[in-house]
């Protein structure tokens, strides 16, 4: 199991005051924080990030979602990131996470779902480049 992921804490919980109460229950689950970085997305940038919803019906809106304020991306590391993130993220629908997961604790929908985390090994190489250079995270942890 690769031992990165990238998580984003989304605007509505950025917005809501959640970043540090989100970032110390990523910590207490043993991650390291490799890298951090708060920024507004563009819509071109949304628009990548989520292209492989390109052909759904919820992608404008989720794109819409994700620009209308700040996020905080963070590289995260530890063993089995992917999955034991995943898990502490619980489902995407809001109405079906787990209690004590982060999108219970703190998200409000389906689409405003408080934050994101890489599906795969794959993806979260991918998702980190997307926020993070080499420079950056190089000597990380
Ligand atoms: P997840 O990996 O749990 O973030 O879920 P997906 O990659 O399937 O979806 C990415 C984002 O699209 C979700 F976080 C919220 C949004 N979405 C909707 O708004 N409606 C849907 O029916 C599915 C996803």
């Amino acid at each position: 199991m690769a031992r990165h992921t990238l998580t984003i804490v989304k605007p509505d919980a950025v917005a809501a005051g959640n970043t540090g109460a989100i970032l110390a229950r990523i910590e207490k689950e043993g991650f390291s924080i490799r890298a951090v970085r708060k920024l507004r997305l563009t819509e071109a940038q949304a628009q990548a990030f989520y292209a492989v919803h390109a052909e759904r019906p919820f992608y404008g809106d989720l794109v819409a979602f994700m620009t209308r304020g700040p996020v905080v991306a963070a590289a995260l590391e530890r063993d089995n990131a992917v999955r034991h993130l995943r898990d502490v993220m619980g489902a995407t629908d809001v109405s079906k996470a787990e209690p004590g997961t982060l999108r219970a604790e703190f998200g409000t929908s389906i689409e405003e779902n408080a934050v994101h985390g890489s599906d795969s090994d794959e993806n979260a190489a991918i998702e980190t480049a997307f926020f993070f250079s080499q420079t950056e995270l190089i000597g990380a942890v």
